[in-house]
């Protein structure tokens, strides 16, 4: 007899809602859940492929050992004893060891609840993760303005008259530190009511196919284009926080701080550097600070590049100097049902001297870009074993190949991952989770980024069998073994329930994980609202408006200003992409999402292409300062003059590595050409777009004509 389940699908950050009918261990269909209290029913293609995964053969099942180059099953105690004495041996001669987090992490609480039990028993203070090939310049910017680096302002999208979105593709991502399921349903619902929607990118996005208006902006330029609407706001008269609430009353007094620091930009310079014409900047500025609720928001595009923390600050101080900030329709503080925000610390930021100087370190977040150098440069610290839970960062982090090459060298490497990749392979163990309709799941760091105030628990749909673990029981299971290894004491793990239940009475909505759980659909608390002061958690219980270390970056700003008027370039700037039939580096074996055409090309306007002699489907080779890839041309307008794109998370053409579903397409990585010397050096956070690249027809191409 079939039996329906209900979970959140834990792939994205969007956590819809869906339905599982189950047969046996048998999947029969994946739907969405027209009652969850978020996402409404939408999911998108990457749900169903859950089934895929679940079922998929090439899924690891047991641990492996590297054993003269091949792989050897091996019983869990015995991986666990044999990595954990391996680690004595190097902690005894005083060589370091590292973790490297991946995404999937985020939306698993079992391995987010007890992964601190883990570090300390390492001894780590610090970890490398996928947050800083991704999002930290917000919680740079979060900490310094409003207190806590998760303290989020998220558009009131359902009540928004203006959204304009810079650097983000929800169309295709399901939207990012925003969990906003049902996205394009929601902009249609803004268009009905009036309200339009804006988007900034230099390609012309899934999302901006919908919007209302389309701008192309440089790579790299978006700092330009924010200090423009200031700008534009100042000359229209529109900076007044109080224009609709009282929103001067929790501001510190750095808003005249922030507008002398932006005084002396020449609009005319701004516009032709970002290449966003002055009207439209203009028009931009008067949507945002017209009188209706507006918000503005930026994510991957505006972060993962060299003044992320700037663009960051800025789209704050917009919305804070027009009022939409804690304004229903702007943007809002969630107050979730788990609100990780008030359990946990506002986050640090400190100094570290390192081999090159003092490097900038925000929650304890070591530069990823920096991993390769870090295991290959010979130094007292150099890193000698390394961890990695469920990553790629191969595939994932700056100039792949020296990563590569990093970590072959390596005395002992050990993954936590349930498929041999890029990445996995180079490790001495691979232990693999269980599948992911065997665990349960609560989304503990996206009720914050909603846009309703949320609680939703998933218990596992199918139960484990025979020996297999989750990623809390492996993480729990090393722990020990290394804790009994290297000596030390550890106090009882509490289970990841236990902590989970616990957080969710400690937060202010005081829930019982029994309540949320007897709630399948989730349990809704409302529509954002307005909680300032409360929300803050800045000592005074003001918004720092102009913190010092961000208003200090503007000089880099204005020094890269100036150098590029002097500047000719010749070369072609590359950026990557998203497709919602992908996934980070991860899903390329998964035949429901291998539908369409081939995803990994380099998209590049007609202009470009002819002047290069290329056409359409021809080979191309794309050469950057660090490496080289070959891939097919689409051609497409749809793409910035002077700009090209490659998605990321491909590159599956790596020797060892195979993907065995049919009709699978490894393609190429486009970071084996972003560049790892590039960061934003307030947080490291590594430069993934706006790469310099030259663009060539191969020669076989050309023999093909
Ligand atoms: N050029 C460029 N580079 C980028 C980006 C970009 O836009 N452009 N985006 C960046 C961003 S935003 C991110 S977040 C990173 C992501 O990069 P990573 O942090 O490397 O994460 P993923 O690529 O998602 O890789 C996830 C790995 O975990 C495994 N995995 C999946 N689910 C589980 C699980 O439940 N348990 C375990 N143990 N393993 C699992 C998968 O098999 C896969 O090998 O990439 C970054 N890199
Ligand atoms: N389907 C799918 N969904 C995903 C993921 C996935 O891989 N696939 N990954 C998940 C993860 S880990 C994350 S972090 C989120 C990311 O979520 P998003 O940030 O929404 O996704 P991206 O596609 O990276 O969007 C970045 C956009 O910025 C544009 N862009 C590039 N450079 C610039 C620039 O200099 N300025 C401006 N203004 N725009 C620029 C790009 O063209 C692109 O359209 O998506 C998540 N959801
Ligand atoms: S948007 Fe797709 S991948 Fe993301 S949570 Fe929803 S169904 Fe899952
Ligand atoms: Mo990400």
């Amino acid at each position: 007899m079939p039996s329906l389940h209900k979970r959140t699908c834990h792939i994205c950050e969007a956590n819809c809602g869906i339905i599982v009918e189950m047969e046996g261990r048998k999947t029969l269909s994946i739907r969405g859940n027209p009652d969850h209290v978020l996402s409404r029913g939408h999911i998108c293609p990457k749900a169903t492929a859950i089934a895929d995964l679940q079922d998929d053969p090439d899924r690891l099942r047991k641990p492996l050992k590297k054993v003269d180059g091949a792989w050897q099953e091996i019983a869990w105690d015995t991986a666990f004893e044999e990595i954990a004495a391996k680690l004595a041996r190097l902690k005894a001669d005083g060589k370091r060891n590292a973790l490297y987090m991946g995404n999937p992490n985020a939306h698993d609480y079992a391995v987010t609840t007890s992964v601190g039990q883990f570090r300390r028993v390492l001894g780590l203070r610090d970890i490398y993760s996928a947050t800083t090939l991704d999002q930290i310049p917000h919680h740079l910017s979060q900490l310094l303005m409003y207190g806590h680096v998760s303290l989020a302002a998220v558009p009131d999208i359902d009540r928004c008259m203006n959204l304009v979105i810079l650097g983000g593709n929800p169309a295709a991502s399901n939207g990012s530190l925003w969990t906003v399921p049902d996205f394009k349903k929601r902009v249609k619902e803004l268009q009905a009511r009036g309200g339009t929607m804006s988007v900034v990118d230099p390609r012309r996005s899934e999302t901006a196919q919908l919007a209302d208006y389309h701008y192309f902006v440089k790579p790299g330029t978006d700092t330009a284009l924010l200090i423009a609407i200031f700008k534009a706001l100042e000359a229209g008269d529109m900076i007044n926080p109080d224009a609709y609430q009282n929103l001067s009353a929790h501001l510190d007094d750095g808003m005249d701080v922030a507008r002398h620091a932006l005084a002396d930009f020449d609009m005319a310079i701004l516009s032709e550097y970002c290449g966003v014409a002055i009207e439209d900047i203009t028009a931009i500025a008067q949507r945002l600070g017209g009188g209706a609720p507006s918000a503005l928001y930026g994510r991957m595009g505006v972060s993962v590049c060299a003044f992320g923390s700037l663009n960051h600050w800025l789209i704050q101080l917009i919305n804070i100097a027009t009022g939409n900030l804690n304004r229903v329709g702007g943007t809002m503080f969630a107050q979730p049902g788990l609100d990780a925000v008030s359990l946990i610390g506002g986050g640090s930021y400190r100094k570290m001297q390192g081999k090159d100087g003092e490097k900038n370190i925000l929650m304890g977040e070591l530069h990823t870009a920096g991993l390769a150098d870090d295991i290959l440069e010979p130094a007292p610290d150099q890193v000698r074993s390394l961890f990695v839970i469920s990553g790629n960062p191969v595939l994932s982090s700056p100039h792949g190949r020296r990563l590569d090459e990093a970590l072959e060298s390596l005395e002992l490497m050990v993954s936590q991952d349930m498929y041999i990749t890029e990445t996995s392979r180079h490790a001495d163990y691979i232990l693999p989770p269980c599948g992911p309709l065997e665990k349960d799941h609560y989304p503990i760091f996206f009720g914050p980024l909603s846009v309703r105030n949320v609680a939703s628990y998933s218990p596992a749909t199918l139960p484990m069998q025979g020996d297999t673990k989750s990623d809390g029981e492996i993480i729990m299971g090393l722990s020990r073994a290394i804790a009994h290894a290297f000596d030390i004491d550890v106090p009882n793990f509490r289970t990841p329930r236990e902590t989970l239940d616990s957080m969710l009475q400690r937060s202010p909505a005081g829930l019982t994980l029994e309540q949320v759980e007897a709630a399948p659909d989730g349990i809704d608390l409302g529509p954002l609202k307005p909680c300032l002061p409360d929300r803050l958690c800045t000592d005074d219980k003001k918004i720092c408006v102009a913190p010092e270390v961000l208003v200090n970056d503007v000089k880099r700003f204005r020094e890269a200003l100036n150098a590029a008027q002097s500047e000719m370039q010749d070369s072609l700037s590359l950026i990557g992409r998203r497709h919602v039939r992908n996934n980070n580096s991860w899903l390329h074996n998964s035949k429901r999402l291998l539908k369409g055409p081939n995803r990994c090309t380099l998209m590049i306007h007609p202009d470009d292409a002819a002047k290069r002699g290329i056409r359409n489907e021809d080979m191309v080779i794309v050469q950057s300062r660090v490496g080289r890839v070959e891939l097919p041309a689409e051609i497409t307008d749809a793409m910035m003059v002077g700009t090209v794109s490659i998605p990321h998370g491909f590159g599956h053409d790596r020797n060892g590595v195979k993907l065995s579903v049919a009709g699978s397409k490894p393609g190429v990585s486009i970071n084996d050409l972003t560049d790892p010397a590039h960061i934003d050096p307030l947080t490291g956070n590594a430069v993934l777009n706006a790469t310099p690249v030259s663009v060539e027809r191969c020669l076989d191409s050309v023999a093909a004509e």
